[in-house]
């Protein structure tokens, strides 16, 4: 059963940084994600995951950091933080100047152990979003156990706010329109279905040739095989995911107001729409 007011969305390093300009944030693509946030939360409440991109991810490599839990160098633990929250700090920024309230939680106050804590979950979110209050969390480096650190990605974030809260619209942003099976061909899939295990049943309109489904996980490169990798977790446990171009965020108007929209849409086969 879904959360019909819910909305999740994770807003792509991709979009609110210029991945390859290091430390150098992307006002227009934040900006324009933050208008439509304007829009929804008229009708729904929000809830927002953001990225790294050339922040958190710049420090990491630099520093040799990755999701393995291991007890990095302080020093890149603190560095790697610290960029992530300066970043969190400009997109709050532009949100309260779009006289939106958004309000910051550090995955690590919901987090332990790789495990996001379902009771504070639905304590924050429901006294914040009963406030009018944006949650606003994201990818970050944090502890795990013993002496060890780990990045913790804002998608994964994103399946474990998803698979907890059941938003009705699960939607990841990212600099390209959405999975393609071909993308020098501009072979975009619009719909995915998935069975309740996660595994693929079909996909609609352009083919699926290079969409694989061993181990439930597809054949696609980068960034976008963890993506795939958790919205099926985040499908399985009943919520349609959505992959949008987040400079062109009107596409998530399209979705929730039911019209014909461009990206990819990955759910369960019986899930009409
Ligand atoms: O960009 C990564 O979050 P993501 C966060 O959502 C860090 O994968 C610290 C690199």
């Amino acid at each position: 059963m879904v959360n019909s007011n819910l909305v999740i969305i994770k807003m792509g390093g991709s979009v609110i940084t210029f991945k390859d300009k290091p430390l150098m944030p992307n006002i227009d693509g934040i900006e324009k994600i933050a208008n439509v946030v304007t829009e929804l939360r008229k009708r729904y409440k929000i809830i927002i995951v953001h990225g790294g991109g050339s922040f958190g991810h710049y420090w990491s490599v630099k520093y040799d950091m990755h999701t393995k839990p291991f007890p990095y160098s302080d020093e890149g633990i603190a560095v790697v933080h610290e960029s992530m929250i300066k970043l969190n700090h400009i997109l709050i920024d532009r949100f309260i100047k779009f006289n939106m309230k958004p309000y910051t939680l550090q995955p690590s106050t919901f987090v332990h152990n790789g495990m996001a804590d379902l009771n504070r979950v639905n304590e924050f979110v429901n006294i914040m979003t009963d406030n009018d209050l944006i949650p606003v969390t994201f990818g970050d480096v944090i502890h795990t156990s013993g002496n060890n650190f780990s990045i913790l990605s804002g998608d994964t974030i994103m399946s474990m706010l998803s698979t907890m809260l059941h938003p009705q619209y699960c939607i990841f942003t990212t600099n390209v329109d959405g999975l393609f099976g071909d993308f020098e061909k501009g072979d975009l899939i619009p719909k995915i279905y998935l069975d309740e295990n996660g595994e693929f049943i079909s996909s609609k309109g352009n083919t699926c040739s290079s969409v694989k489904t061993s181990n439930s996980s597809f054949d696609v490169t980068g960034g976008m095989k963890r993506k795939i990798f958790e919205a099926i977790r985040i499908v399985k446990s009943g919520s349609p995911v959505y992959l949008v171009n987040g400079f062109k965020p009107e596409r998530i108007l399209d979705i929730i107001n039911n019209r014909d929209y461009i990206g990819t849409c990955i759910r369960l086969d019986q899930q009409v729409k």
